[in-house]
């Protein structure tokens, strides 16, 4: 039977939750265009007053905002309540450019943690369960996220934070963690380990709860079946809070946005025109319950797909689907977009496992494709002719689904390395020039 954190929230009638961000909306735009001089002029600028919205159907008339603007308003351009009312920051982990920093009242956490623990029971998390979580811990939102949810529950908390793989194996044994939390690459890594030491059947997880990074359907079924497990995802940025924007259902066909809290739009990410319910663009939120940090039309570069189809769960929040890429992410080889999830997918569905590596360079002016599989102790092979039939096989494989060319080598298992964190899965090398 399904289970929610808070039933009257999350089955709300579509009216009511419409009421909601109405309501939620205008008060939000009169709390940023009073507090933060950053938006009154981005409003004024573009001839926007906080009297013209007067519900979710005038929210096109507002600016979008972008990373760009968060990095120019570091650190304290954008925070719209005295510094004496914030309690906390987090951080992206962005590895160029100014960091960005998002701020939090009591409250604010007080909401997100809600978020956090609608997804844990969603995931089938009760009082009685021993949650896991080895999300970093610190600047990143994972660990702090989902560790607030898990307090929300009323679930026993470990909190691990990342790394030290086989203390976090020792700890889950010793303490019959139920939930895992973490990155779905570090969810594979520890699968496999737990293998390695032969300690499967001491494991008592019952579920696991990643997101932070793209995943694909194919890598779901390798962890259900390496950990024994349900796997459900989850979405968020640190921008609009951290995990738990949106969450997997048991139904697993997409995650419901928490709508009582951000409103979420689809644009044309090249002309920002806002497209219809049902087709592929980037994703836009609005928060409408935070007070420290509420952004309006935060672009966020991820690009999916909404539906509000009703679900079998009994949530009536709009559902989005896995993220397919991000529009920055996106690398338009020998002009052909390619993301990196198509690879994965082929990669998984020939029965490798999501360690691998994509090289993108440019020699003689013409781009080139270079994919590094990791084979698996299966089908390692010291045999020349053998690997190469598989590699030969991967480039047809990786042409039919891409349309390219895409070199492939395959290498011996492990000499990939592992992420305890998000995995660095793409190297342009491009870039440098
Ligand atoms: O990754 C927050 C988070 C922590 C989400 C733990 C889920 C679990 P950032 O570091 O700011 O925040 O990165 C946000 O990560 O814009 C997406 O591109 C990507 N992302 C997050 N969740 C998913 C997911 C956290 N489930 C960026 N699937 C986002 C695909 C995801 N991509």
């Amino acid at each position: 039977m399904e289970r929610y954190f808070q039933p009257e929230i999350e089955c709300a009638s579509r009216e009511q939750i419409r009421a909601w961000q109405d309501e939620r909306l205008v008060k939000t735009v009169a709390h940023v265009y009073k507090n933060v001089p950053y938006y009154r002029n981005m409003m004024k600028e573009k001839g926007v007053e906080p009297g013209d919205i007067q519900s979710v159907d005038d929210l096109h008339k507002l600016p979008f905002l972008t990373k760009d603007d968060l990095r120019d308003a570091y650190p304290y351009g954008l925070l719209a309540v005295p510094l004496a009312d914030a309690v906390r920051i987090q951080s992206t982990s962005g590895t160029t450019g100014r960091r960005v920093v998002a701020f939090y009242t009591q409250h604010d956490i007080d909401l997100w943690d809600e978020c956090c623990a609608r997804a844990i029971v969603a995931a089938g998390g009760t009082k009685e369960d021993v949650v896991h979580v080895c999300y970093g811990y610190g600047l990143f939102t994972g660990g702090p996220g989902l560790n607030g949810g898990s307090h929300k529950v009323g679930s026993l908390t470990l909190p691990m934070s990342s790394g030290n793989t086989e203390r976090q194996i020792q700890f889950m044994i010793d303490l019959e963690s139920t939930i895992l939390c973490c990155t779905p690459s570090y969810a594979a890594y520890l699968g496999e380990t737990v293998h390695e030491m032969g300690l499967r059947d001491k494991i008592k997880l019952k579920a696991g709860i990643f997101g932070a990074e793209a995943w694909s359907e194919e890598m779901r079924r390798d962890i259900e079946k390496t950990l024994g497990i349900k796997a459900y995802d989850i979405y968020g940025l640190t921008e609009i809070s951290g995990p738990g924007v949106s969450f997997e259902c048991s139904e697993q066909t997409g995650m419901h946005i928490n709508e009582d809290h951000f409103i979420a739009e689809i644009i044309n990410p090249e002309t920002g025109e806002v497209l219809p319910e049902g087709e592929k663009g980037e994703l836009v939120f609005t928060s409408i319950t935070k007070e420290a940090f509420p952004l309006l039309r935060y672009r966020t570069r991820d690009i999916c797909v909404l539906t509000r189809k009703e679900c079998s769960c009994g949530r009536t929040h709009v559902k989005m689907s896995k993220p397919m890429g991000r529009s920055d992410d996106m690398l338009i080889i020998k002009g052909v977009n390619v993301f990196p999830s198509q690879i994965e997918t082929v990669l998984l569905n020939k029965g490798y496992q999501a360690n691998y590596q994509i090289i993108v360079d440019r020699v003689n002016n013409s781009d080139t494709l270079d994919v590094q599989v990791e084979m698996t102790p299966e089908m390692f092979s010291d045999s020349v002719t053998e690997v190469s039939a598989k590699e030969k096989e991967l480039v047809n494989a990786l042409k039919a689904m891409l349309g390219i060319y895409a070199k492939v080598q395959l290498v011996a298992p492990k000499t990939i390395a592992r992420s305890e964190g998000k995995a660095v899965r793409i190297i342009d090398k491009r870039k440098l020039y």
